[in-house]
């Protein structure tokens, strides 16, 4: 009787197998919703990542964040550990390129425009980012590539040039963006 589950696991795996199948069949995903934490593990709120054209647009929904302007980027790792963030890595970065829209050797793929919190520490912001796509993990510059990536807050603006993170300070928060 002691070996009766072991009938099952050829059909475990060919369910398992069927399911990949049909996942890597439908292709791309057309839209993530990503959860961030601040440094202290709190949720902040959301960032939705929609395809757009060739590119991404995120539709950011946060709050308890501070007032100002942030700089938020894709990193190359889907690693969001508290409280420094440093495992995300740097910048998702496929193409080699330096940091920042305003740099002459730039811009990383993982690289966005600036938004700004509200004195009430929300903000609802739409940023775009023409250079990366969510695909299904095969493309160089697909956000779910190599096990993903991470989408990071900065404590301050990006200066658009400064290498290799646009002088953005300290990471505030962090949503890991998984496949
Ligand atoms: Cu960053
Ligand atoms: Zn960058």
């Amino acid at each position: 009787m002691k070996d009766k589950p072991l009938y099952r696991v050829p059909a475990v795996i060919a369910l398992v197998l069927t399911c990949a199948a049909v996942a890597l069949g439908t292709g791309k995903s057309a839209k993530k919703t990503v959860e961030l934490k601040d440094a202290k593990g709190n949720d902040v709120g959301t960032a939705t990542i929609v395809s757009k054209g060739t590119g991404v647009e995120v539709k950011l929904d946060v709050k308890n964040l501070p007032a100002g302007e942030h700089a938020v980027h894709f990193h190359q790792n889907a690693k969001c550990d508290p409280p420094d963030f440093k495992s995300a890595g740097g910048h998702f970065n496929p193409g080699s390129k330096k940091h920042g829209f305003d740099n002459p050797e730039g811009h990383h793929a993982g690289d966005m425009r600036n938004f700004t919190v509200k004195e009430n520490g929300t903000a609802k912001a739409t940023v775009s980012d023409a250079d990366v796509v969510l695909g299904n993990g095969s493309e160089p510059n697909s956000l779910l590539a190599n096990g993903g990536t991470a989408i990071v807050i900065h404590a301050k603006a990006d200066d658009y040039k400064t290498d290799p993170s646009g002088n953005s300070g300290d990471r505030i928060a962090c949503g890991a963006i998984t496949p």
